[in-house]
């Protein structure tokens, strides 16, 4: 049994598993360029519309893109974070691993870089973001992720000072809950390529009606995703707010270095996050470098990930229950 290549991805992104294991078998990439090429496929195809433009736009409209890329041999990242009016977000947080000796560029000076870099600036809001906006201010303008925040009445859209966010941070209770969440979220990828090298990556438009200025887990390196060629790779999905405070990533990858099955090194992950946050919902998706898979789930009804390796004959997605 061939051991690798594989690809596997967050979601039923068939699709994209699909791209990076073609880049893999017929263009014989390598597994920067596998991860790449399949969440490259989910930005362009907007993959349930909540990866890539035209989704989850903040509180002022607007869609903005968090993606990483790692290199398991080298240990090398690229990411972007709040990334600006460019659609290709993984491609740039390539540009960023391979141009630059940093790690993480943010905002419009990511899109400074992109745009330095040849990458075409171009408008990430569709008529029916911009649709869904103008419903979500007329009709609701709460905000969703700002802690206790009590609307006025008469203004429920009034501006909030920094006074109150600061005594809001700290009043607890109107935490949000897995009941906000709808949709598939991020793309998270780990490819083992023809070599037995070892990527993983994510990209995701973030959450939808976020503060402005928000960065989820996605582009962080041992949150988002993580890839170590000894080992393994995992990537992740869900509250990324809560899961950059634990690394899951990283530690299933640790956790499979000191023998866990990719199964139980995501549930160890996950549960060290329920242990602090119980309404946690969020998924982990991990490989080792002997081609075994497993995922675990917090709060979803179940969650589905793609797999592709020789052994199958077409992308197979595998549903475990939470
Ligand atoms: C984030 N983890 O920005 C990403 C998006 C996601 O379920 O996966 N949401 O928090």
């Amino acid at each position: 049994i061939a051991l690798h290549p594989i690809v596997i991805n967050t979601w039923p992104f068939v699709n994209a598993t699909d791209a990076a294991w073609n880049a893999l078998t017929v263009q014989r990439v390598k597994a920067v360029d596998a991860v790449v090429a399949g969440c490259s496929r989910c930005e362009r195809q907007r993959c349930d519309g909540t990866v890539g433009y035209g989704g989850s736009p903040d509180e002022h409209g607007e869609t903005t893109l968090d993606a990483m890329i790692m290199d398991g041999v080298t240990h090398d990242v690229g990411s972007v974070g709040g990334l600006r009016r460019v659609k290709d977000a993984i491609a740039v947080a390539k540009a960023v691993m391979q141009y630059t000796t940093h790690t993480l560029l943010v905002g419009d000076l990511a899109t400074e870089f992109a745009q330095s870099m040849n990458f075409e600036i171009s408008n990430l809001s569709t008529p029916q973001t911009a649709k869904r906006h103008e419903r979500w201010v007329e009709n609701n303008c709460q905000p969703n992720f700002r802690r206790n925040v009590r609307p006025d009445p008469t203004t429920s859209c009034g501006p909030y000072s920094p006074a109150d966010r600061i005594s809001y941070k700290f009043y607890g209770g109107n935490r949000r809950t897995s009941a906000s969440r709808t949709n598939h979220d991020t793309i998270g990828m780990v490819v083992i390529d023809n070599d037995g090298d070892i990527a993983a990556g994510t990209s995701t438009n973030g959450l939808t009606w976020k503060v402005p200025g928000r960065v989820g887990d996605s582009p962080i390196a041992g949150a988002g995703s993580y890839a170590d060629n000894e080992v393994g790779g995992a990537a992740a999905t869900g509250d990324g707010d809560v899961m950059m405070r634990f690394l899951p990533s990283f530690l299933a990858v640790e956790e499979m270095r000191r023998g866990a099955s990719p199964t139980e090194a995501a549930r160890t992950a996950i549960g060290r996050i329920t242990r602090h946050y119980p309404n946690f919902s969020g998924a982990l998706i991990a490989v080792n470098k002997d081609g075994e898979t497993g995922a675990s789930c917090s709060r979803y009804r179940n969650f589905p990930y793609s797999v592709r390796n020789g052994t199958l004959g077409e992308t197979k997605v595998i549903r475990v229950n939470c």
